[in-house]
């Protein structure tokens, strides 16, 4: 038994598997590292059994070698986000039940008060008393004479492939979010298909620009490159002028992003000088391929971005429960606002939800209309939700995962009509739960009700809205009027003073990009016969006062 992304390092040996600041790591050192953190990790134990480690760090090499440390060591890997505000990584660290921390240096003041407060065991990278790994591009033979000898290392675990891998926290239609666990076999499963539908080879280069506390920077743009042996560039945070150096730069072979990355990358392009304007988009057009997923593509810019470089983008559909499930063809037609066939080892099929027919299987209609959910059953489809038997036995139907996506097969081709939930939202490519934020804002003093929408957004694919009815008699903090003028605020004066407070008082409690970009306060809030807010009416709200149509940055 073998964990196929672990042991292919000893095999690309010298190649580069990391190109970090400027210096370059090979599988070698990665695998070297891995397996001395590992060890760190490890202490006296033998085996962390699927203990989870939480870790704290900017992408890059460091991030890699701590991912495969708590993998060589037996445990399950949670990934934290850097740009995250405490309360969300407060969330994540106590609903995994996480029993030992990691962070970088610079990481440190942020995550060093939270293990402290819960009396976790914590490793800071690069201070005193732990390892500090080196900017060593590639090791001269004396270098490696006297690197440490890993098979002098206590023994590192037996990992069998249904050990438990990885929790992602994922946005649901309910309260806060679920952490999704995969196992290793999961993990393989979609790193195979990839590599198999997209032709991942050793001799690839992908430049990285995207999160790695989901699945698409993690598995799609991180993992999977370097299960193929190929070489993973980071060129974080994501800068488009940047990205486009690099992309032209004929060093880059694949390209992975979200739809808000491409339309960013439009922009720049407009706004650059001729020069290289004309040097990137022939530059670009030198890549292999270059993958649009995690939110619809708008078909305006798939034809933008083929006027420009000559590409076709490769659009596919995924979510963090079942890795990737439908690709547009690698070398047949990449169909503009469809995301293409079902992945290899993928089963798919579409259920009509109002009576559970099966309308399309594969790409085999059943019926005139196939039109229905998306429902996925396959090898890299999750193992659980952490803690939560009823909620994973509830997403399935006899062995199939509901995905809770509606999509219709036409020609060949599944095209996604959007999620049948109105309180599942996806801005920059991020899941959202409206619930979740609603429940959050309701839990402010001076907010009586709240309903989160959507609204469209060319560049976001959508912005997070919230209607606010403030609680009567709350708005009058002296602080934010001159004395004295507190009772007398006007209206307007009210307003500016809810957005104001709710927005810097939510930026301290969710993830940047679940903040609400647009607020609205209102008397009451839309509803219908059963009291239920009408989510639709909600959006006409925005729409009457002029924002919902206005794009502000
Ligand atoms: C940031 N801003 C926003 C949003 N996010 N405004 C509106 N809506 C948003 N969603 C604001 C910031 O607050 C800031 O304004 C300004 O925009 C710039 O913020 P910054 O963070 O610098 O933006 P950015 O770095 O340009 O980020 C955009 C991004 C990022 C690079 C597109 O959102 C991103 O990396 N998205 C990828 C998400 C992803 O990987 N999803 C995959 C999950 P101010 O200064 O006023 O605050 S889905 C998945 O894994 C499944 C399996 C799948 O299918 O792939
Ligand atoms: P996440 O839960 O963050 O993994 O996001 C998964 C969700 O993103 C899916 O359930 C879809 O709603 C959406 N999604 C992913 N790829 C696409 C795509 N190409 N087109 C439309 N929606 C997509």
């Amino acid at each position: 038994m073998s964990i196929g992304l672990l042991d292919g390092a000893a095999e690309h040996g010298s190649r580069a598997a990391v190109i970090d600041g400027g210096a370059s790591y090979t599988y070698e050192w990665l695998d070297t590292r891995s397996r001395l953190r590992a060890a760190q990790l490890l202490g006296k134990r033998k085996d962390l059994k699927e203990k989870r480690v939480a870790f704290l760090m900017e992408p890059g090499f460091e991030y890699v070698v701590t991912q495969w440390a708590i993998w060589r060591a037996g445990g399950i890997a949670v990934p934290l986000c850097p740009d995250h505000p405490d309360p969300e990584l407060e969330y994540v660290i106590d609903d995994a039940d996480v029993a030992m921390l990691v962070a970088t240096e610079s990481l440190d003041p942020k995550l060093r008060p939270i293990a402290e407060t819960r009396e976790l065991p914590y490793r800071p990278i690069g201070s005193a008393g732990y390892e500090v790994v080196p900017i060593v591009p590639l090791l001269s033979d004396r270098e490696r004479a006297e690197a440490v000898d890993v098979t002098e290392l206590p023994r590192l675990p037996r990992l069998t492939p249904g050990r438990r891998a990885l929790i992602l926290y994922t946005s649901g239609t309910t309260g806060r979010p679920k952490g999704v666990v995969t196992t290793h076999a999961n993990l393989e499963a979609h790193m195979a298909s990839l590599v198999e539908a997209w032709r991942w080879a050793p001799e690839d280069r992908i430049l990285h620009v995207l999160p790695l506390h989901h699945t698409h920077g993690i598995v799609n743009a991180l993992a999977t490159a370097l299960y193929a042996g190929a070489t993973v560039e980071f060129s974080q945070p994501f800068d488009p002028t940047t990205a486009w150096d690099r992309l032209a730069s004929g060093d880059i072979t694949v390209f992975m992003a979200v739809p808000t990355i491409y339309t960013k990358l439009l922009r720049a392009l407009d706004e650059a000088d001729e020069f290289s304007r004309a040097r990137w988009a022939r530059g670009v057009s030198r890549l292999r391929l270059m993958v649009s997923g995690s939110a619809a593509l708008p078909v305006s810019v798939f034809e933008r971005w083929e006027a420009v470089t000559g590409h076709r983008l490769l659009e596919r559909y995924g979510m963090t429960e079942i890795g990737m499930g439908l690709s547009n063809p690698y070398e047949g037609e990449r169909r503009p606002g469809t995301v293409g066939q079902p992945l290899p080892r993928v089963d798919l099929r579409l259920v009509d939800p109002t009576d559970g027919h099966v309308v399309a299987e594969g790409l085999e209609p059943r019926a005139d209309q196939a039109t229905g959910e998306i429902q996925v059953r396959g090898p890299m489809v999750f193992a659980e939700y952490w803690k939560r038997r009823k909620e994973t036995a509830a997403a399935f139907d006899e062995g199939w995962f509901r995905t809770g996506d509606e999509a219709v097969l036409e020609d060949g081709y599944y095209r996604i009509l959007g999620r049948s939930s109105v309180d599942i939202l996806k801005s920059g490519g991020y899941k959202i739960s409206a619930v979740e934020i609603e429940e959050l804002l309701r839990s402010h003093r001076g907010v009586h009700d709240c309903a989160v929408v959507g609204l469209p957004s060319e560049e976001w694919g959508e912005r997070v809205a919230a209607a606010i009815v403030p609680e009567p008699g709350t708005w009058y903090a002296p602080d934010l009027t001159p004395a004295g003028r507190a009772a007398r605020m006007t209206r307007e004066e009210r307003d500016e003073a809810v957005r104001i407070v709710l927005d810097m008082w939510s930026r301290d409690r969710l993830a940047p990009y679940k903040v609400p970009r647009v607020w609205l306060c209102v008397d009451e809030l839309p509803r219908n016969a059963m009291g239920k807010v009408q989510k639709p009416a909600v959006k006409e709200l925005f729409d009457a006062v002029g924002t919902g149509r206005r794009e502000p940055r």
